[in-house]
């Protein structure tokens, strides 16, 4: 049988990085079948493209996996492979938490012949053997003959075949604005592709925090891959890299890659004894990041950026949603730590908790001004169905869109926050999103790392001018042409220091403008200070 997996696009942004569960089931795939991916975020489709492709390459299942935020695209593409005769299963997150939505038993259409709840890895043989003989069933549950539920350990997790996917879709290069190739050459950076894999090293998080699903979805016991599997991953990829003459980086999605710390070390050691360093970025929580051998762990293994759910500057409203081991007045000491170590942060925040009031992202910004540049994202707090955050809301009355996924609309409340109107949090998120991505902040920063190396800046250029992209349109070409414009000065700048390295190949090492060291903030503090 020929299997199509499908992951939607979100209607809006493209993503920078396959997503893992596709791979995953397709190495899972009992033999005897032949699985086609597609991820709508780098090959975007219509139901009719995607009903076409499916009659093309004679389809005879379609798995669909979306988050909430893709759902509606997820149905609406569900229903155009049901009605060409062609069954569906979907699974991931959001129909482990609704399953009567997909299947319809809420009243409203159904959209999948089956489902998947949780994690799919040991179910998805039988939901294949079973669709082989037109025999789906309706549910698909992880459960044992006792009718507990049953968490895969990873200790046996498969190779997924990097070194054989056709990765074409995913190529980042192709995405790279002509300049930023042109400099990347210059300096002898001439890669043939660019590819972010996602690697999961792990599983679970016991944190619980009242907006997260994934403690309820992969549970509080926190189970690993072995350290010579993770290892072989990275090694099989940079054996490909190699080969293709491209880049590779990873993403190890783990949603706390240091919850055990001194498993997190061991990995990264082994990284290091083998030799197998790519670029990395991970999510770790800031209490973890007060350890410093893990941070030079992490800077030595190759690690880049790492994702901090930093949420909020306010210690009572970390507390209103059980994040209260974050602690703020640590931010600062936190990522200057891992500024020295050359690594940078993805700082994520939350508006519209309930200790929030007007003027929330003047005081966040003035904060985040106040330290080593990073690259800050901002969103509002979001109730997803089945966290403890929705059944709060919904019991005081105070979602005003209770399925906001199914007319999903970015930046946008979902219900009424208390100390300041649904119009006041989303136009904070905007000032936000304003203020850190406008041309002033970025030639602050840039200015800011000017004692770092070319690739070092380079790549932070690049980064900033991307992540602009998930709040500001930038899909269309004018639009990256009047980003790139605004933006003449840093990238001027960094086309001259391509140029000197240029000029002078003896300086293989990274061309250093300013004496190393973390630099004083305050030029980027004033800039913000004045805009
Ligand atoms: C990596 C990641 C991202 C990446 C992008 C996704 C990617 N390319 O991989 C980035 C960083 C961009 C991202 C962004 C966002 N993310 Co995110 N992300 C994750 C993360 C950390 C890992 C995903 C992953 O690969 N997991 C490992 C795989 C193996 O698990 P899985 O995908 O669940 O798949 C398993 C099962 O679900 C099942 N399955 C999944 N699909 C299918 C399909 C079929 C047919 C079958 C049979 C089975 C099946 O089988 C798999 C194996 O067991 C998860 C948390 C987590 N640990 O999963 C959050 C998570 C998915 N993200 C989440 C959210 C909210 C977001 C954002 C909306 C955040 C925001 N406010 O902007 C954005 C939206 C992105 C967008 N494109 O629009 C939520 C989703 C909650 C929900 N109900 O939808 C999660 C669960 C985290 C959380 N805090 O709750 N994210
Ligand atoms: S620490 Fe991160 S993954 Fe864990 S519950 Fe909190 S938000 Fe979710």
């Amino acid at each position: 049988m020929n299997i199509l997996l499908y992951n939607p696009d979100n209607e809006i942004t493209n993503n920078f990085m396959p997503h893992l569960w596709m791979f995953l089931l397709k190495s899972l795939t009992p033999p005897g079948h032949k699985v086609f991916l597609i991820d709508g975020n780098a090959r975007r489709m219509s139901s009719e493209d995607l009903v076409q492709y499916i009659r093309e390459n004679e389809i005879g299942l379609v798995g669909i996996g979306a988050m909430t935020r893709m759902i509606r695209k997820a149905y609406h593409m569900a229903d155009a492979v049901r009605a060409a005769g062609v069954p569906v299963v979907m699974g991931g997150p959001h129909v482990t938490e609704v399953p009567d939505e997909p299947l319809g038993r809420n009243g409203e259409a159904r959209h999948a012949d089956a489902i998947a709840l949780g994690e799919a890895d040991q179910t998805w043989p039988a939901i294949v053997a079973d669709a082989a003989r037109g025999e789906l069933k309706e549910i698909y549950a992880p459960i044992n003959s006792d009718g507990k539920e049953v968490k895969p350990p990873l200790g046996d997790y498969p190779v997924i075949p990097w070194d054989k996917m056709d990765l074409d879709q995913f190529n980042l290069i192709k995405h790279f604005p002509k300049m930023a190739r042109r400099m990347l050459s210059l300096v002898g950076m001439t890669w043939q592709s660019f590819h972010m894999i996602p690697i999961e090293s792990g599983r679970g998080c016991p944190y619980g925090c009242e907006f997260c699903t994934v403690t309820g979805f992969f549970g509080d016991s926190i189970r690993f891959r072995s350290n010579e599997s993770v290892v072989n991953e990275l090694l099989m990829l940079k054996a490909r890299e190699k080969r293709e003459k491209g880049k590779v980086a990873v993403f190890f999605i783990d949603d706390n890659f240091a919850i055990n710390p001194r498993r997190t070390k061991s990995l990264l050691r082994e990284i290091i004894a083998r030799g197998a360093q790519v670029p990395w970025v991970a999510q770790i929580s800031m209490n973890l990041l007060r350890d410093e051998e893990l941070v030079s762990l992490i800077s030595q293994s190759g690690g880049k950026w790492i994702f901090i759910g930093l949420e909020s500057i306010d210690a009572e409203n970390l507390k209103s949603v059980s994040k209260g081991f974050n602690k703020p007045d640590e931010y600062q000491a936190v990522l200057e730590r891992l500024a020295r170590h050359n690594l940078y942060a993805i700082t994520s925040f939350i508006f519209g908790m309930d200790g929030d009031s007007t003027g929330v992202a003047k005081r966040t910004l003035d904060a985040i001004h106040s330290w080593p540049p990073g690259l800050p994202v901002f969103g509002l707090l979001t109730p997803y169905p089945a966290t403890p955050l929705y059944d709060r809301l919904s019991a005081a009355g105070r979602l005003t869109r209770p399925k906001h996924w199914l007319e999903f609309k970015p930046f946008t409340m979902a219900f009424k926050p208390l100390g300041i109107t649904v119009e006041e949090a989303e136009s904070e998120v905007r000032q936000a999103w304003s203020s850190c991505y406008s041309p002033e902040t970025i030639a602050a920063s840039m200015e800011w790392l000017g004692s770092k190396s070319f690739p070092d800046r380079l790549i932070h250029l690049l980064s900033r001018l991307a992540f602009r992209g998930i709040y500001f349109p930038q899909m269309k070409r004018r639009d990256w042409i009047h980003v790139l414009y605004e933006s003449r000065g840093p990238i001027l700048s960094l086309l001259g220091q391509a140029l000197m390295l240029k000029l002078r190949p003896q300086h293989r090492k990274p061309i250093v403008l300013k004496p190393q060291g973390l630099p004083e903030p305050a030029p980027l503090a004033r800039e913000q200070a004045a805009g």
